[in-house]
């Protein structure tokens, strides 16, 4: 027997839709409109799968007004629902008011910055060495083999021991103002106590300067390099930067000679480059080495100077309290960004020093 008659259920169901219909339009946001359409029309539980269910309840012969019925509401709601979507998407929910944000309490603030807090893992990227820097450590493994033991300076200067020392005297043409970065003290913005006229300092250019220091505090024999900054005021090009790194070397002992300069810097070459690698030696000047000579080293089809190199000068041995009757050496200073443009094939060394990240991960 059926237990709902006709008309009460078409008057369930033309109650629901007024129901149904007010609460649509009085959704404001897509969250909202999601809970309303769950709730009627939602597949397992909503209000409208219920009522389907009565439909069993009735008479047989009362079945098809009232599943007609059944099928109308559902239209029209699913239509109120499309209807609300479009609404509520078209009027975007504007940003909370900043006087409200304000009166907000802390609970409602971000969590303050936590210096310690560790990031997610996917927000850690590993870091890696400068190519500079991995060149560096080779070159110091290379000639730590060679048995030369490393040396250091400070990167500020006196004129003794970037000039004079190393037989460059005042009126030389390299201690032009406009070929080097001296340090002047007349810009330093506090005053100064009265001081006794100090030497001007400067950004040592070349790492010949270590030379001297090492001999000026240690005798003979000597077998060291020293690697680190220098400065020029040079204009930036392919192969040209005003900070730049030098290796120097230094040998001194009872007969040293050139032929072993040569065979130092050969050796130096293969083990670093490879054994097709040659080395070209070009007479030259230095004021601190005689004689003197250019190293060019092979790099695709051409040559790329790497440095300069000599015996040392006996003017210099002298300034150190050397004896030149007892001793001789040899001494080099390389480009050590030219290495690490040869070791890479990086071909314009402005590039090792814009940090960009996405050429220096390559390394
Ligand atoms: C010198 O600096 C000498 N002190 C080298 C030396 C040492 C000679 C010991 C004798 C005995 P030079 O100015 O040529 O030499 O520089 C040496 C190397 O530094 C150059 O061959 C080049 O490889 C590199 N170099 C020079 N200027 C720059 C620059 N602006 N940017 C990058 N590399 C440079």
């Amino acid at each position: 027997m059926a237990t709902t008659t006709l008309d009460d259920y078409l008057a369930q169901l033309d109650q629901l839709q007024q129901q149904a219909l007010q609460r649509f339009r009085e959704c404001r946001n897509a969250q909202e409109l999601e809970q309303v359409r769950v709730e009627y029309l939602g597949a397992k539980r909503g209000v409208l799968r219920q009522v389907q269910q009565r439909l069993k309840e009735l008479a047989p012969e009362e079945k098809p007004q009232a599943g007609k019925r059944f099928n109308e509401l559902k239209k029209t709601l699913e239509a109120a629902l499309e209807e609300a979507k479009q609404r509520v998407a078209a009027s975007p929910q504007p940003e909370k008011p900043a006087k409200e944000k304000r009166r907000r309490g802390a609970e409602d603030l971000p969590p303050p910055f936590d210096p310690t807090a560790v990031p997610p893992q996917a927000q850690l990227r590993l870091g890696r060495l400068h190519p500079v820097t991995q060149t560096i450590r080779r070159m110091k493994e290379v000639m730590a083999r060679l048995g030369f033991e490393v040396a250091d300076g400070p990167e500020v200067e006196d004129p003794w021991h970037n000039f004079e020392a190393l037989n460059i005297p005042e009126a030389h043409p390299a201690r032009d103002p406009l070929d080097n970065f001296y340090l002047s003290t007349a810009r330093l913005t506090e005053p100064q106590p009265p001081q006794e006229e100090g030497p001007q300092l400067l950004l040592r250019s070349q790492t010949s300067t270590v030379q001297i220091r090492v001999m000026e505090k240690r005798p003979a024999p000597v077998r060291v390099i020293a690697l680190g900054r220098v400065y020029r005021p040079d204009t930036a090009d392919a192969t040209h930067f005003p900070m730049f790194h030098q290796m120097e070397g230094l040998y001194v002992d009872r007969g040293v000679t050139m032929a072993q300069l040569k065979t130092v810097l050969r050796l130096f070459a293969s083990m670093f480059f490879g054994p097709e690698v040659q080395v070209r030696f070009r007479p030259s000047f230095f004021p601190f080495t005689e004689p003197s000579v250019e190293v060019d080293m092979t790099w695709k089809d051409g040559w790329i100077e790497m440095g300069g190199a000599g015996m040392v000068d006996p003017a210099v041995l002298q300034a150190v309290g050397y004896d030149p009757e007892q001793v001789t050496g040899f001494a080099f200073g390389l480009g050590v960004e030219r290495v690490c443009m040869r070791q890479y094939g990086i071909d314009d060394i402005r590039l090792l020093y814009r940090n960009d990240v996405r050429f220096l991960q390559q390394f």
